[in-house]
């Protein structure tokens, strides 16, 4: 059977909902980032990196989630959460997996272990970068709004739910609360200030299988 290690509200995030949307039985291994198990020799094994998630299939040990994503949804054409190689849908669908998984989250990952990237340990050089890094976020953030705005349907790809759309909603998640985006004031939060965003993330959000997995995770509110 398959099997996903995954930590609450992690990367692994997006692969338990396509794992859940797709209906293909998987069993979730936990974890332990409070006693630092993503870094221990076991782990280590499975994810040099040392990071979550990681998909086991018999022989198969995979890391890195779009890898992951796209591994299932060719793997399992029949579920159609992801458009036919060779099509212009799927070329559209390649570039929005690229530039989230090496645009959109290297940014966010950036925001929130500013330590990592800078060898100062002053509060304010931290902060400098932390809000240079948001300012950037902002600009990736609009670029998703619009595109939603255009898209020709509900979700990423238009009339076509994808996976997309489960890593959209990771990212989306991630970003709820940051400041400087539009005007946030009055609204339950800030991701309700993007005009096509903010109602992307409610209607992922009422989906069943995302629901499964908010329960299963314990996300707590403000979910989106
Ligand atoms: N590029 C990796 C990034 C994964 C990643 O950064 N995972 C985070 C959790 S969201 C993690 O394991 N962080 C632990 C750490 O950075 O030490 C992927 O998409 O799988």
């Amino acid at each position: 059977m398959l099997q996903l290690y995954y930590a609450p509200s992690n990367a692994s995030i997006t692969p338990h909902i396509l794992l859940e949307e797709m209906g293909l039985p998987f069993e979730l291994k936990l974890v332990d980032r409070g006693n630092n198990a993503h870094k221990s020799a076991d782990y280590l094994k499975l994810n040099p990196n040392g990071l979550i998630p990681v998909l086991v299939d018999g022989d198969l040990v995979l890391y890195e989630t779009a890898a992951i994503c796209l591994y299932l949804t060719d793997s399992h054409p029949q579920c159609g959460l992801a458009p036919a190689v060779g099509t212009v849908a799927r070329a559209h669908f390649y570039k929005w997996l690229m530039w989230m998984t090496n645009t959109l989250q290297p940014a966010v990952i950036m925001y929130f272990y500013t330590d990592r990237y800078t060898s100062a340990t002053d509060a304010a050089s931290v902060a400098a970068i932390k809000a240079k890094t948001q300012e950037r976020m902002g600009a990736m953030l609009k670029q998703l709004d619009d595109h939603l705005a255009h898209s020709g349907g509900p979700w990423m790809l238009g009339e076509q739910f994808s996976v997309l759309d489960i890593y959209a909603f990771m990212l989306g998640r991630w970003t709820r609360v940051w400041q400087g985006d539009p005007p946030a004031a009055q609204k339950a939060s800030n991701r309700d200030a993007w005009p096509h965003l903010g109602p992307f993330m409610h209607r992922m959000l009422a989906r069943p299988a995302v629901q499964r997995v908010v329960a299963r995770e314990g996300l707590q509110e403000p979910v989106i």
